[in-house]
């Protein structure tokens, strides 16, 4: 099975749900920026306190920001997988993280793309009810998704990695469709 992989999807598709159950079945380091960036924010740090004003308008924390957050959690990347959960979310951080990788000598084996139509997207998120999941929010995050993130799906398709898997249904059924493609 394919172990050194990204989820990328538009918010709400379930990356993180996912990426938490495939990297406890399978021992693969889970690296979600959401969570590192919301941990920033509960401790109350400088980096937190930048981040979390963006976050609760729905727009993207800087790159340069989450880059330093993500090579740091990088220095612990073993031979037992890790799967980068919502990160890259721009071309600038999927530029960044090739020679980061390089270095390490772990290229990417697959980009697995959560694929879900909007209006089940905004239900789950307004059912989520974090501090980032209001209507308006919502939206804005769906622009940013689709002007920001979604330029990255071509980016993975040309590179041959990038593997579409319906993210609709009950959260086990999305686990056994995405479990198989990695074979
Ligand atoms: P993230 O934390 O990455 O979260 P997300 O995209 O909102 O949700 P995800 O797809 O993980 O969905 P989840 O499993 O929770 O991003 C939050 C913010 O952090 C961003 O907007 C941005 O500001 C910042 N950020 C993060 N990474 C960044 C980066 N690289 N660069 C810049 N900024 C960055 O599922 C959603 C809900 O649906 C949950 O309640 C879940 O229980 C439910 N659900 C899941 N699967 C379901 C199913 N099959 N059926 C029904 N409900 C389901």
């Amino acid at each position: 099975m394919k172990t050194r992989l990204l989820f990328l999807g538009p918010p709400g598709a379930g990356k993180g749900t996912q990426a938490a159950r495939l990297c406890e079945t399978n021992g693969m380091k889970h690296l979600s920026t959401g969570d590192l960036l919301r941990a920033e924010v509960a401790a109350g740090t400088a980096l937190g306190q930048e981040a979390e004003t963006v976050m609760n308008r729905g727009e993207l924390v800087s790159d340069t920001l989450v880059l330093a957050i993500v090579e740091n959690q990088m220095k612990s990347f073993s031979g037992g997988g890790w799967l980068l959960d919502g990160f890259p979310r721009t071309v600038p951080q999927a530029e960044a993280l090739e020679p980061l990788l390089k270095d390490l000598n772990q290229p990417i084996q697959a980009v697995v793309l959560l694929e879900l139509d909007d209006a089940v997207l905004i239900q789950r998120l307004l059912a989520r009810g974090r501090a980032d999941d209001n209507e308006n929010v919502i939206r804005n995050r769906l622009e940013v998704y689709r002007e920001k993130t979604a330029p990255l799906i071509n980016f993975y398709r040309k590179k041959g990695l990038l593997l579409s898997v319906a993210a609709d249904g009950s959260v086990e059924e999305i686990t056994e469709r995405i479990s198989s493609t990695l074979i």
